[in-house]
């Protein structure tokens, strides 16, 4: 109904935790929640105290796929017209460092945006896979792209062509995760919430231009990324922060970034 609340937002000190919350349709990708989410990310850009994202379904499941209800009456038309999907790119323009906490099913658009996010870590009841196939579709948001760059053409071929799901082990194994997080629930959340927090105490620059560089690697040919690097790389000695850090090490204390 109008002004449920799709996704929960909750600080904690420089970490905003964003929290899918459709729970009885296992956070199922509907339009309105997917408005909400990109409606959230766009604050959490523009407002400087927000130094990281953590990204989660909560304890049960991050997300089982686009709502499969909303679209089966969906035209070709339609779909083009308004560039059905189009806007769940915005997540990835969002400079700051985003960690996702994968407890459940992360399946088909679901899947999609856990690999969105810049850090993924899962539990051990964490299911990941692209069933899209067994619906007479394909991904749409990054299953057959970020997918095949995460984990490789043989592999990616494998998930999107028969849609078979894989559990947390192979998700690490594969590489389709950073991190495999003991627990069955609350504990990976927390785990992205300190992950989260020991990246926001960094300098805020450093961080947003290693992100900008990672990033690059999936977008250029090697020799322009590495240019970006170092051209990123020099622009740090203009910050306060490289000049905090590297004096904090010289001096033997702990450095306290000022973002600047
Ligand atoms: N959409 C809508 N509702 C959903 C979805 C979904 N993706 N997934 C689950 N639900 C609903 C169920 O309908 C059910 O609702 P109700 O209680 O009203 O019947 C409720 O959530 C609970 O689900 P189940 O009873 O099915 O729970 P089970 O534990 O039996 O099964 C599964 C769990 C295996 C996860 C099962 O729910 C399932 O297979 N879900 C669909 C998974 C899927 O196919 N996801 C891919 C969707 S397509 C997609 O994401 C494409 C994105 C890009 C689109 C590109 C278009 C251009």
């Amino acid at each position: 109904t109008q002004g449920d609340k799709l996704v929960l937002a909750e600080r904690q000190g420089p970490v905003l935790v964003l929290t899918l919350n459709r729970p009885k349709a296992l956070n199922a990708l509907s339009s309105p929640l997917f408005e909400q989410l990109n409606g959230e990310f766009a604050k959490a850009q523009v407002d400087d105290d927000v130094r990281a994202v953590v990204l989660t379904g909560g304890e049960k499941n991050f997300a089982a796929g686009a709502d499969i209800k909303e679209m089966k009456d969906k035209t070709f038309a339609e779909s083009y017209k308004a560039d059905f999907l189009g806007s769940w790119q915005k997540i990835t323009e969002f400079t700051k460092p985003v960690v996702g906490a994968v407890n459940g099913y992360a399946l088909g658009g679901g899947c999609e945006l856990a690999m969105m996010c810049d850090i993924l870590l899962c539990s051990s009841t964490a299911t990941f896979g692209q069933p899209e196939i067994t619906l007479g579709i394909l991904p749409g948001a990054g299953g057959t792209q970020r997918l095949t760059h995460l984990i490789g053409k043989a592999r990616a071929m494998d998930l999107v062509l028969t849609g078979r799901f894989i559990k947390a082990e192979e998700a690490e194994k594969i590489g389709l995760v950073s991190r495999l997080v003991p627990g069955t629930g609350k504990e990976v959340v927390d785990e992205a919430i300190k992950v989260a927090t020991q990246i926001a105490g960094f300098g805020g620059v450093a961080v947003q231009a290693a992100k900008e560089a990672v990033n690059a690697a999936s977008e250029l040919p090697l020799a322009e990324g590495l240019r970006l690097e170092r051209r990123l790389f020099h622009g740090m000695f203009a910050t306060k922060d490289q000049k905090e850090g590297m004096a904090a090490f010289a001096e033997k204390r702990k450095a306290e970034f000022s973002h600047l």
